[in-house]
């Protein structure tokens, strides 16, 4: 069956993008309000200018690009994801659904089509939080379910905080409240996202469409000590934060399998303080994330995790946990759902309903707006490195859904398809 997306405009966008990485030849690292990402941002912004989108910018960074309705009025339908990046990532997460939007846009503009109902395409900020612990920073700035204050006490690892990047970056932290989306201002949120799993691939299917995101939760470990001499200090009187972390951490993966094996936990990020070869540690800090489809399993999973760590504590170490981020279960909208289904289906391209066991914008967005997620296969399930790889026709199937779907909302008239996918 032929389809609509441009292959070869889709994989321009997605290697242009990658250009803005601060490890280049090891993956995409472009971390929000870097010099990278700020490439990105006014290569986007460009892109977004070409498809013929009025482009603006929110006082944290979420840049959107509209395309007018015939009815200004109407509130718009929102379709997007985030360019930020982890350390070392891959050049489709995030990406592909700033692109998807994009390349609707041009498509909208190629086929002289105008929606009743205005379209916006955003490329929100700082979902994974690789900079500033939490992540999902833009769309819960959007959503109202980040209080702007707390930009001031956000802090990445140099100690800059949210508000001062905002403010280096060139905008005023100060109008983040101002960034806020009314409840009823958007008809709806579409993201097209890689699977980051293994799924599509081994059921050889071209389209995942969500219907619910796993629970998340994102806790700081702190254990603090006493520092000391490597070689003066007998092992009988040593509080080493280090030794005690370790005695944690090893405890944890138990805890995800004890509550089911669809529950997962990770302990991403370790500091070692002060950090000398020959100095007991007297703090480390570290993270867990943890996941799980039923909030009992999570909410079960937060409370062991929490009863390990202060259960370290004594022996002259002290051992406190953070609540990072705790977002419930997510069901995503099933008329949404059954409606990117449909164009699936007109378009002829393999599917299945599924669950996402990543996080993504889409599970803050739902909490403004109906919302739908589409998935396209992930090679060998592969995310969150630089072997991360979607093929660009595969990328184009997901895109022509969300084209579909997004023209079918926005109230425009539906003409076939062109030709066959542009190879
Ligand atoms: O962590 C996640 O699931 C997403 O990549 N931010
Ligand atoms: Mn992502
Ligand atoms: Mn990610």
């Amino acid at each position: 069956m032929s389809g609509y997306a441009n292959v070869r405009r889709i994989r321009g966008l997605i290697e242009g993008l990658d250009r803005y990485t601060a490890t280049p030849g090891r993956g995409t690292t472009r971390l929000s309000y870097s010099p990278e990402y700020s490439g990105a941002r006014n290569f986007v912004a460009a892109e977004m200018t070409a498809a013929g989108l009025a482009v603006r910018e929110d006082a944290v960074g979420n840049i959107f690009g509209r395309i007018e309705g015939s009815d200004p009025e109407l509130a718009p339908i929102l379709v997007g994801s985030h360019l930020d990046s982890v350390p070392n990532g891959g050049r489709f997460d995030g990406p592909a659904g700033v692109v998807a939007g994009i390349e609707s846009a041009f498509l909208f503009r190629e086929m002289a089509l105008r929606p009743e109902r205005p379209i916006e395409v955003v490329a929100l900020i700082e979902e994974e939080g690789a900079r500033f612990d939490g992540g999902l920073l833009g769309s819960r700035l959007l959503t109202g379910q980040l209080d702007p204050a707390l930009l001031t006490e956000l802090r990445d690892e140099a100690g800059i905080s949210a508000a001062e990047a905002i403010a280096a970056y060139g905008l005023d932290p100060a109008e983040a409240g101002r960034a806020v989306l009314a409840p009823g201002s958007v008809h709806a949120f579409l993201e097209l996202h890689i699977e980051q799993g293994p799924v599509l691939e081994a059921e050889g299917r071209d389209i995942g469409i969500v219907d619910r995101i796993v629970g998340l939760a994102q806790l700081k470990v702190t254990v603090r000590g006493r520092a000391g001499h490597a070689g003066t200090t007998p092992m009988n009187l040593r509080r080493d934060a280090l030794v005690g972390a370790v005695a944690i951490l090893a405890q944890l993966p138990d805890l995800a399998r004890a509550v089911g094996a669809d529950a997962v936990l990770t302990v991403g990020k370790m500091e070692v303080l002060p950090g000398g070869t020959n100095v007991i540690p007297d703090l480390v800090r570290f993270s867990v994330d943890l996941r799980a489809p039923s909030e009992a399993q999570l909410t079960r999973l937060i409370a062991m995790t929490c009863d390990v760590v202060e259960g370290g504590s004594g022996h002259g170490l002290d051992c406190q946990v953070e609540h990072q981020l705790y977002v419930p279960p997510t069901p995503l909208s099933p008329r949404i759902g059954a409606a990117l289904t449909a164009e699936a289906e007109a378009l002829g391209l393999s599917h299945r309903v599924m669950v996402s066991g990543a996080g993504h914008d889409a599970m803050i967005m739902a909490g403004l707006a109906p919302t739908g997620l589409v998935f396209v296969p992930s090679r060998g399930g592969i995310s969150h490195a630089p072997e991360e790889w979607t093929d660009y026709p595969q990328l184009a199937r997901g895109i022509d859904v969300i084209f579909s779907t997004l023209r079918r909302m926005a109230g425009v008239s539906v003409p076939e398809p062109a030709g066959r996918l542009q190879s």
